[in-house]
């Protein structure tokens, strides 16, 4: 069975790029593989957080990934805090991580850039405890949205520098990357992608945002010129709409367009907020049901730490050996 593994921050709000990008490829695979899902809270914190919202934004987080369908008794749902080999493994991959490698990092140029030397260690270190936490668990794939494969091609690169310097110890992980759906672009603009740090919230569809908010920001959103309701490579805004109408939908971006000849943009803006709304009313429904029952989450996350540390400290008694610190 193939392992598979992914986390995404806590950071209180998902939008649908997030959802289709890794939450759903996860629900997709459970079954089939063997699967393990965090919560990376300590990733969270390399930008500044309010403890009190990281606690919510926390449980949160899990409230949404068992709406969506995770089942604690197919993956192993935890928090990465708790299983402290994330951190011991992150420390031991930092001392043969070179600054040059995590300085070409596009997320860390993105979020450091025009902030001087004010950005924390952190930011810049996160690919390399995002490397521990995937190298952990023997992982074999890693579904991520588009943005974040050179991140796991960094955990491969350290994986392999580790296995030549001390012998056999990692699993080399690929990124598992959907077809449609990796790169969902703003609702605002066909240069940048649809990002919860976007400056607008009209750049993204939150998974909470209700009925109103969701037609207004369509409404809203960037068109290209003509009237076709047409996908392709000079058509980047309509192929963005129609990749998210059939994410939503499970129709084919060809169907939809059969639905849509000869109609204006504006009645295909219409139907395209009715499928995310329908889409996303009953899974906004379970969300809010596991949110008022605070204790059942807790106690979720904490059964899967329990499972996540058995084999993490499996593989931190190796790495302690193959480095020359296990004195027995
Ligand atoms: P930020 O913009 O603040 O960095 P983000 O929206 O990119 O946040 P992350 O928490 O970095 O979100 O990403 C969580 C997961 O969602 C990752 O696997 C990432 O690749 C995926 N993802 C993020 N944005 C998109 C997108 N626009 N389309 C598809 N997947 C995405
Ligand atoms: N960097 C990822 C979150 C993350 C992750 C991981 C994803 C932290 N550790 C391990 C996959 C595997 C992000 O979504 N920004």
């Amino acid at each position: 069975m193939t392992r598979v593994l992914t986390g995404l921050q806590p950071s209180g709000l998902l939008h649908i790029g997030n959802y289709f990008g890794a939450v759903e490829p996860m629900v997709r695979l459970q079954g089939e593989s063997e699967m393990f899902m965090f919560i990376p809270d300590y990733h969270a914190i390399t930008v500044p957080q309010k403890p009190a919202e990281l606690r919510r934004n926390i449980l949160f987080a899990t409230a949404v990934y068992l709406a969506a369908g995770i089942d604690p008794k197919k993956t192993v749902l935890f928090q990465q805090s708790a299983v402290s080999q994330h951190t011991e493994l992150g420390w031991i991959l930092n001392c043969i991580a070179k600054m040059g490698e995590l300085g070409r990092m596009t997320q860390f140029k993105d979020k450091s850039t025009g902030k001087g030397e004010n950005v924390s260690v952190g930011l810049f270190d996160y690919p390399v405890l995002m490397a521990a936490d995937i190298l952990l668990y023997d992982t074999q794939a890693v579904p991520v949205g588009a943005d974040q494969k050179q991140h796991v091609e960094l955990a491969r690169d350290l994986a392999i520098r580790f296995n030549k310097t001390f012998g056999d110890t990692f699993v080399v992980p690929e990124p598992l990357i959907r077809k449609e759906g990796a790169r969902l672009m703003g609702l605002d603009s066909t240069e940048k992608k649809m990002s919860k740090s976007a400056a607008s919230p009209k750049n993204y569809i939150s998974l909470m945002d209700d009925a109103a908010a969701v037609e207004k920001k369509i409404k809203a959103a960037v068109t290209d010129s003509g009237t076709e309701v047409k996908a392709g490579p000079n058509r980047p805004a309509l192929t963005n709409l129609l990749t998210i109408f059939s994410l939503v939908s499970g129709k084919t971006v060809a169907e939809l367009e059969k639905n849509h000849e000869g109609k204006e943009y504006g009645a295909f803006k219409t139907d395209l907020a009715e499928a995310v709304n329908a889409w996303s009313a009953p899974l906004q429904m379970k969300i809010r049901e596991l949110l008022a029952d605070e204790a059942a989450l807790v106690a979720v996350l904490k059964a899967g730490a329990e499972k996540a540390r058995v084999v993490a400290e499996k593989k931190m008694q190796a790495v302690r050996t193959k480095i020359g610190v296990a004195l027995t």
